[in-house]
């Protein structure tokens, strides 16, 4: 294989540079054709730098007009360039001023990292290493300094001129030209640098600080998109209120802008005081947005703006760190829509989201540590491990510190290293130091991978009143790493009494308990509790206390008890998931279900149904029957999909047949009637509605036509995609001309289009690929957009096992030829879509044989980037 270069980055080789940049000036010349950037950088040799050390500056892709130094021209021999370097060889021992030019092509930037024009505006994403693609530059994160932006445009193309910090000058240049000056007076590194150009609308906003401040609101956008950017912005103000309420961070400048953008390669980037959207996190109008993209929305928004604190004020050292700032501003994200919604309705959906991306990431070829210790392309590791997995850590620390514990180390770490680019090592150490505990155990959990797998076994000793608990744990090896030390887990448990009421106990021997807590030290752990009047039923990990999978000693008679009776939401509903999966996982590998085992399942569904004081949002999660991909997860090796598929639909059928009617009943009744508000009590009245819309689709007669009548009815996106999503993944008889409908009906809306794309790839039939094939050869499909892509592409591969795992390679083959084109303009979308193989090892072996198959075809017969390759060769090795 050939690919652009091989080089792996370790840990351990980290030094700070020998020269720091003081201060930097950029100047920005936008026209039409090209940008013309000149840098002044202001540069200083450490202390302890050696006279004569070489400068050696990033760069990407650049290209070098002219370089001066302290306002002379640099002669030939004083440096060396290329595309993606420049090397002052001797430069001088004390402060200087570098001066750089170089001109950009920015139309022809697909890659969408450094500066690009997306729709016509000028855009820039730096992070983690786009800066190098604008100029040459100390492309690091522990590179702090002070930026001042001047940029000049065509007024006509370019009314709008944006940067970080404060504006701080503007005005006509004659000849059509205006200009701009932005000042940042926050130290940053150059990842979160940002700038914008071009001709967009907006809407602006104030919030009043608790200090008093009054800072000035704007989110820009294509013109006539601005009344759908009012949800994002009433997002961001209550995002404001509450990192001043949860952690006493208040915001620092003047001005907070937020801009939409059509291409982007993730979700959005918090620019110091400049975010800067993928488009589909911004724009939201119920006929086009639906409930699940509003909240998508409320907690993009607020991600992005805490980062100002955990991630922009306090930065990261080097990128191996990247889950001190992802991992914390995800937990905080996490928390701020539990406390804007409901708290166990948004743990579920986060720990759903957790095991259906994270877990299998955690247990296959691409398993990598939250820290991960080499990579060959940072851009792969910003993934489910990193962002998801450091959630959950922070979740473990908060648990073991009590709220107030927690706050207090929050307190501490801002108050220690605001200012900074630190480490994982230096945050754990602020936990030590506010708490007084040893964390040195706890800390593995970022540096190994794998997700621990918990065994449980007990024992009730009536003569005694005795009730013994033993719980192990063991990590599988993963790539690199064959053996595990034990973790430092967090349990949090209650015992459950025969008649579904708590029990206490007088005393505890053998393990460590805090409260409602067991800390699990070691490989076994065995706690026996005295003065227990009956046997009880263990609830653990309650509100998933920590990110493990639990073999229970329960079974089902247990689990549909702790369904009823738990104290814990969480575990109620974890109880009625892990039944229907053992259900499942069995029947596809020939052990059938008796009816026994149904009748209960169904009645404990029906139960929770009935239950006055649940509300809709959890109840659609209870019956939420779990996805093909969490079974074969669960089944773990020698997967076939199509045995998985048709015993989920069995027992789908088999759950539904008896109580259709009722269950019809139910979604008829719950029509919501009142004017469209994404709110959560709305949404989740939908969303119950729509879960037993889908069991009704798979399971019985009644679904397909309620889908079509749905659909057709509809006066929201949430219902109307819903109807036509849940026929193509049951492809009902109406399901072709309900997608056929959705395409015409919405033409011309590129978010709108994404759905459509995202609900053909899901649908299970043979001719799904001929279809996607077909959608992708279309002349207008756009090919550069990462949103169209991500939904076709990633879609299928995430979500449509039967189809992707084909056994004649069909579906694999589509997706390595596909990879392989995408990857000439956009190597990161294409190394994301091609993680999708991680599932291989997982399937039987005629799947498993066609996957490596097609691999082995896309790295032979192709030059493959930095990133397709790295992912490739995990996947492979
Ligand atoms: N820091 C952003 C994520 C991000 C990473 C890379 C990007 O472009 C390649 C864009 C955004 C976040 O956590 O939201
Ligand atoms: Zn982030």
């Amino acid at each position: 294989m050939r690919t652009e270069t091989e080089q792996t980055i370790y840990l351990k080789d980290y030094a700070p540079t020998p020269y720091r940049i003081v201060s930097v000036e950029l100047d920005f010349k936008i026209l039409e054709d090209n940008t013309r950037v000149r840098a002044q950088l202001t540069i200083e040799p450490r202390e302890g730098t050696a006279p004569g050390t070489p400068l050696v500056l990033d760069g990407d892709e650049l290209k070098l007009n002219s370089v001066a130094l302290d306002g002379a021209p640099l002669v030939l021999s004083a440096y060396a360039s290329d595309a993606n370097s420049l090397t002052l060889v001797e430069p001088p021992h004390r402060r200087f001023v570098l001066e750089t030019e170089v001109t950009l092509d920015p139309a022809a930037n697909t890659k969408l990292m450094g500066l690009y024009r997306s729709s016509g505006t000028w855009c820039t994403q730096c992070e983690p290493e786009g800066f190098r693609r604008i100029t040459y530059y100390l492309d690091r994160p522990d590179v702090l300094a002070p930026f001042k932006v001047r940029m000049s445009a065509p007024l006509a193309l370019a009314p709008v001129l944006l940067a970080n910090g404060n504006l701080v000058d503007q005005g006509d240049l004659g000849d059509g030209m205006h200009f701009a000056v932005w000042e940042d007076p926050f130290l940053k590194p150059a990842y979160l640098f940002a700038l914008v150009a071009g001709d967009l609308g907006s809407i602006s906003d104030s919030f009043t600080t608790m200090s008093g401040r009054q800072v000035a609101l704007g989110i820009y956008c294509t013109h006539g998109k601005e009344s759908e950017c009012l949800y994002a912005m009433d997002s961001l103000k209550r995002s404001m209120a509450w990192d001043e309420r949860r952690f006493g961070r208040e915001y620092d400048l003047d001005v907070f802008n937020i801009v939409a953008v059509s291409d982007f390669n993730f979700g959005a980037m918090e620019n110091k005081g400049l975010n800067i959207f993928n488009d589909k996190l911004v724009f939201a109008r119920p006929e086009t947005a639906t409930d699940a993209n509003y909240h998508s929305i409320e907690r993009v928004i607020a991600h992005e703006y805490f980062h100002n604190w955990t991630g922009n004020r306090i930065t990261c050292r080097d990128w191996f760190q990247l889950c001190l700032k992802e991992g914390l501003t995800v937990f905080r994200d996490q928390e701020f829509t539990s406390d804007e919604r409901s708290r166990p309705v948004q743990r579920i959906h986060d720990v759903q989201n957790l095991r259906t991306s994270q877990f299998p990431e955690d247990g296959g070829p691409l398993a990598h540590p939250p820290r991960p210790d080499s990579f060959r392309e940072i851009n792969n590791f910003y993934t489910t491990t990193v962002y998801e997995k450091g959630a959950e850590i922070v979740r473990m620390l908060a648990t073991l510190l009590g709220e107030a514990g927690f706050r207090k180390a929050m307190d501490l770490y801002f108050e220690r290293h605001d200012g900074e680019a630190t480490t994982i090592e230096a945050f754990i150490k602020v936990f030590e130091d506010a708490s007084g505990r040893d964390l040195s155990q706890f800390a593995t959990w970022y540096l190994q991978a794998g997700t621990p797998q918990i065994g449980v076994s007990d024992s009730y000793d009536a003569q005694s009143q005795t009730y013994t608990l033993t719980l192990t744990q063991k990590v599988d090896p993963t790539p690199g790493e064959p053996t595990k030390k034990p973790l430092l887990i967090p349990v949090r448990f209650g015992l459950i009494g025969p008649n579904g009421s708590p029990m206490g106990w007088n005393a505890v021997s053998g393990g460590t308990v805090e409260g409602d807590l067991i800390l699990l030290d070691s490989e076994t752990t065995t706690i026996s509790f005295t003065g227990v009047a009956n046997k009880p039923v263990p609830s653990l990990f309650r509100g998933f206390s920590a990110p493990v999978k639990v073999t229970s000693s329960l079974g089902q008679e247990d689990l549909l008890f702790l369904a009823r009776h738990d104290s814990d939401p969480f575990n109620r509903w974890d109880a009625l998931q892990t039944a229907s999966t053992t259900l499942i996982a069995n029947a596809a590998q020939g052990k059938s279900w008796t009816d026994g085992e149904v009748d209960a399942l169904r009645q404990a569904l029906v139960d929770t149904l009935d239950n006055p004081d649940l509300d809709d949002a959890f109840k659609a999660q209870a019956i939420d029957i779990p996805a093909e991909t969490v079974v074969g997860r669960h089944i773990g090796k020698d997967v076939d999909p199509d045995a998985v598929a048709a015993a989920r639909k069995d027992l789908v059928k088999a759950l539904v047949g008896p109580i259709a009617d009722k269950l019809a009943d139910l979604y008829r009744s719950l029509e919501v009637t009142d004017p469209y508000s994404p709110d959560a009590g709305q949404a989740g009245r939908r969303s119950l509605r729509n879960g037993l819309l889908s069991l009704l689709a798979t399971g019985s007669d009644l679904g397909a036509d309620l889908a079509t009548r749905q659909y057709n009815n509809a006066t929201n996106m949430t219902d109307r995609y819903a109807a036509m999503a849940i026929s193509a993944r049951n492809w009902t008889e109406g399901a072709p001309a309900l997608l056929g409908d959705f395409r015409t009906r919405f033409a011309g809306d590129p978010l709108v289009f994404d759905k459509w794309l995202t609900a053909s790839a899901q649908a299970p039939d043979a001719g799904v690929i001929e279809r996607m094939r077909a959608t992708l050869a279309a002349p207008d499909f756009p090919r550069t957009n990462p949103n169209r892509l991500r939904s076709l592409l990633g879609s299928f591969v995430m979500s449509n096992p039967v189809q992707f795992t084909r056994t004649d390679g069909l579906g694999f083959r589509f997706i390595t030829e596909a990879v392989a084109s995408i990857d000439k303009v956009n190597p990161q979308v294409a190394s994301r879509i091609l993680t999708g193989f991680r599932i291989l090892p997982t399937l039987e072996a005629g799947r498993r044989e066609a996957g490596i198959e097609a691999l082995k075809a896309l790295r032979e017969q192709h030059t493959l980037s930095r990133n397709v390759g790295e992912i490739l060769d995990r996947i492979l090795a």
